[in-house]
């Protein structure tokens, strides 16, 4: 194993990761391993036994007002309770515990904006901010169960308001900055929410996004909305609605600076976080206080081996998403760990600009997502060369398959030969990473997530019958055991919680909706979803989400969306199209049919490729067909196609993708 500096230039580099795709595996290293905290792979067998104490031991790292009476009431699956009658609050185990300990100088984040600017906030200063913003939100009439919204970018106060629904017991509704105000509102109303938390605007690259302007419209008719509380994070003059709207500021400069932890039962609500599913309305995953803390906690530390005293972390997501929520806000904060919060993109000012911010704090642990990495390929070699990353000495991914090469990059540029890469595989609703590394024991593959962390259980079963497959054969994704960090439901779904997860192999048996295969040694290879939802750039979106956004175009009748290999995002929105009466596909169509999507949901949504027919595949019911759609779209041979209604839509359409290939050629 190269330890190393890779070829100097991008082309000499390619020739040695070419060459290192034989290299089948990666022992942590002796130097890795002497300062480790889990060495010792018997924790495996341990845990697997005895998987109630090793969550009992894991749940002990918080700091309980009341121990639980019952580590797992499964009495009534698949609703389990975790921690039944414990009583923590969330707020105080991420904040006055390690203040309490004399621990309150030191530092929770780095924050940097876009434009350069640095601010550094002590966990004190956290505590501060949080207890003053959660007392203002006591004085406008929010408490426990209440939902609040929060739509801002990756300013401090973003974090401030996640801390201080906990601390109060309000639960919190983020969506993701890149969503449009329109999901905002849809998701606000699914939700019942009484307060939404923004932003005056936004940054994007240089520009400043109106973000409270452009909610005005669409929140105005939302019965249930009561105040929206501005952050003027970019100085924009807003208007305020009277009665409505508040500044931030000026209702934190009027609050009571202390405000007590609120005990919370460990199976109360601490947040509900939409994703894609199935059909066009997302879910509204939820989260609960105990078990999820505990998941969080746990596997930030034992994944990146956190040594809170000397690293310094920085996961790149947004906290918009899941990983954003449990690695950039929840699971460091549980640990007292220091963390980087980083507004901007990676690639403004410039496309160095993540490997400047390592330098600048001298960042240790380093966690992004494979589309991230595979766009730094692309940039090439001389945006990193310039920076001295010596200080990392972990990395990770996370939200997608990363492609043996892209990893072997990682690992040489970024991580110097050094480094172990933990690929972690969760969702937004396992809570917490569920397949990983231990970076001090497992040795790594290159492309596989590897083993399940200790305590879980996982298997890849045949899809008629649910009995595991043999080694090495593809097959469904399924969780076979509860853990802590595991949703409770779909918010006000119950119904669809039970049949998304746990109708297929009944209610003991959690549906993943991945399909993988565990190969001879046991390591877990992950293939892809076996829904409808797509993964762009490790963004979650359900193909029935798109369709409803694109058939709004006054001039589409029907559409079919489907997900497309891409080498950039690992999967691109490719959209079939079919338009009312006799209009013809034309640009001016496409371009009205994407920013219909971003209005709807959000430019990261907008189809790559669309293709115009005059029919789509359909069976004799008229199920659209997506998966013959696929292999249209990717090139591929067609298999029997007898079945379907009108067998000549398929020749139709391949002709129309050989015209598209003959003029991009
Ligand atoms: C954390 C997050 C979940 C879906 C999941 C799977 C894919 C996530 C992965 C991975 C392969 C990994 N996924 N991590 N696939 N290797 N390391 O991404 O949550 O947005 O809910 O997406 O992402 O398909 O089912 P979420």
């Amino acid at each position: 194993m190269a330890t190393d500096r890779p070829g100097s230039d991008d082309h000499e580099l390619d020739h040695e990761l070419t060459q290192m795709l034989q290299t089948d595996r990666f022992e942590p290293s002796d130097e890795f391993k002497q300062g480790a905290s889990l060495t010792d792979p018997a924790i495996y067998e341990q845990a697997d036994r005895d998987w109630r104490t090793w969550w009992t031991s894991q749940a002990e790292r918080l700091t309980w007002f009341k121990p639980w009476d019952q580590l797992l009431d499964d009495s009534n699956p698949p609703f389990y309770k975790w921690f039944v009658g414990g009583k923590l609050n969330v707020s105080y185990n991420c904040l006055d515990r390690h203040v309490e300990a004399g621990r309150g100088e030191r530092v929770a984040f780095h924050w940097r904006g876009e434009e350069g600017e640095e601010q550094d906030i002590t966990y004190a200063d956290l505590l501060s901010q949080v207890q003053r913003f959660a007392s203002a939100l006591k004085d406008l009439g929010i408490g426990k169960g209440d939902v609040v919204g929060i739509y801002m970018g990756m300013v401090p106060e973003v974090v401030v308001a996640m801390l201080a629904c906990a601390r109060i017991g309000a639960v919190h509704n983020v969506v993701f900055g890149g969503f449009s105000p329109e999901s905002v509102a849809e998701r606000m109303e699914f939700s019942d929410a009484k307060a939404l938390i923004t932003v005056d605007g936004a940054a994007r690259k240089g520009k400043v996004a109106p973000i409270k302007r452009n909610l005005d419209p669409v929140i105005a008719g939302l019965e249930h909305l009561e105040h929206v509380i501005v952050v003027k994070a970019k100085g924009l003059d807003c208007e305020l609605q009277a009665g409505r709207d508040v500044w931030y500021h000026e209702i934190v400069a009027q609050a009571d600076p202390e405000c007590p932890a609120e005990p919370m039962d460990a199976e109360d609500p601490l947040f509900i976080l939409y994703t894609s599913g199935s059909t066009s309305k997302p879910k509204g995953v939820l989260h609960t206080t105990g078990g999820y803390l505990t998941g969080a906690a746990s596997t930030h530390q034992n994944v990146f081996d956190l040594r809170p005293d000397t690293d310094v972390y920085w996961c790149s997501a947004d906290v918009g998403w899941i990983t954003g929520h449990t690695y950039i806000v929840y699971g460091p904060l549980a640990n007292g760990a220091t963390s980087i919060l980083y507004e901007g993109a990676p690639d403004y000012p410039h496309r160095g600009i993540w490997w400047e911010i390592v330098e600048r704090y001298q960042a240790t642990i380093f966690y992004t997502a494979p589309t991230a990495i595979r766009a730094c390929v692309k940039w090439g070699l001389q945006h990193v060369q310039k920076f001295d990353l010596s200080s990392l000495r972990l990395l990770g991914t996370v939200g997608e398959p990363i492609n043996p090469k892209a990893w072997l990059w990682y690992h040489e540029v970024i991580g110097g030969g050094r480094c172990p890469i933990v690929d972690t595989w969760w969702q937004t609703e396992t809570g917490s990473i569920m397949i990983s590394p231990l970076p001090g024991i497992t040795a790594t593959k290159p492309g596989s997530a590897t083993q399940p962390l200790p305590g879980l259980g996982i298997a890849v079963v045949d899809e008629r019958d649910g009995k595991p497959v043999a080694p090495g054969e593809q097959g469904l994704l399924v969780i076979t055991r509860p853990w802590p960090s595991m949703l409770r439901t779909l918010y006000k779904e119950d119904e669809r919680f039970v049949e998304t997860y746990f109708r297929r192999f009944g209610s003991e048996t959690y549906l993943v909706g991945d399909a993988a295969r565990i190969d001879e040694d046991g390591y877990c290879w992950i293939i892809g979803r076996i829904d409808d939802v797509v993964n762009v750039s490790g963004h979650r979106l359900s193909t029935a989400e798109v369709e409803s956004a694109i058939v709004a175009h006054e001039s589409v009748a029907e559409a079919a969306v489907i997900g497309q290999s891409d080498d950039l995002t690992g999967q691109a929105i490719c959209a079939f199209v079919t338009l009312q009466g006799t209009s013809d596909g034309d640009v001016t169509v496409e371009t009205g049919i994407r920013d219909e999507v971003a209005a709807r949901i959000g430019k990261f949504a907008r189809p790559k490729r669309i293709i115009f027919a005059d029919d789509l595949p359909k069976t004799r019911s008229g199920k659209i067909m997506r998966r013959l759609l696929r292999d249209i779209a990717e090139g591929r041979m067609l298999g029997d196609v007898t079945t379907l209604r009108d067998p000549a839509v398929v020749a139709e359409l391949e002709v129309k993708i050989s015209e598209e290939h003959a003029t991009q050629a």
